[in-house]
């Protein structure tokens, strides 16, 4: 527990992967939950500190003024900045380059278009949906390639574990895990991480 560190957050994946990554930074934070369905997220105070009305929000008050940080992977980022080493390798090396792009690779090829697809869902639009999921779990597949040394990224867990973990944990009841079982040794030691249970439960 740490008042001076606060993520506002819900039981999403979102918010679970900035959860996620405080924990494995080893950075002491409260969290705050949001409740979406009470539509908290909307309302103020809350909208003060996230004027989209979404969650996560990270509020660092170490920092004079207060720091806020409304996207989950910048959260990460942050992490990454303030407990350097845990989260991508410390020298901006082979290792480090290579972190940042698998990283992106879940953010933009595979969490993004999931998003996407949520949206469509929501307007009614199925059919593309499906596409869109379709093209989700192809990209999460292929990413078991990435998996040589154990992790997304090498032979340490990084950030692009937690980028990948969170959207694998999203569609795992759509993932034949039986013809991917590389992929699934991953997923179950990646899941079985203290850190990342305690970031699991972190908006329970
Ligand atoms: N790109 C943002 C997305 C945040 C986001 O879409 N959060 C969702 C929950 S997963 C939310 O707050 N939804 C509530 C709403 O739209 O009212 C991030 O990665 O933090």
């Amino acid at each position: 527990m740490n008042n001076l560190i606060e993520l506002y957050g819900a039981n999403t994946g979102n918010s679970i992967r900035a959860a996620i990554a405080l924990e494995e930074a080893g950075i002491a934070y409260t969290a705050r939950k949001v409740d979406l369905w009470a539509h908290e997220q909307r309302d103020m105070p809350y909208k003060a500190l996230n004027p989209a009305g979404k969650v996560p929000t990270l509020v660092d008050h170490t920092l004079t003024p207060a720091l806020v940080v409304n996207q989950s992977n910048a959260i990460i980022q942050y992490a990454d900045a303030k407990a350097p080493g845990r989260l991508a390798p410390m020298l901006p090396d082979h290792e480090t380059v290579r972190v940042f792009d698998r990283y992106f690779f879940f953010v933009t090829d595979v969490i993004a278009p999931s998003h996407a697809a949520f949206f469509l869902r929501q307007a009614g639009l199925d059919d593309a949906a499906v596409v869109i999921d379709k093209r989700v779990i192809e990209q999460l597949i292929f990413a078991e390639s990435f998996l040589t040394e154990g992790f997304m990224a090498g032979d340490s867990f990084s950030m692009a574990d937690i980028s990948a973990f969170t959207i694998a944990s999203s569609v795992r009841d759509r993932l034949d895990w039986k013809s991917h079982p590389r992929m699934a040794d991953w997923f179950r030691a990646i899941e079985a991480r203290p850190a990342v249970q305690r970031g699991l439960n972190a908006f329970q």
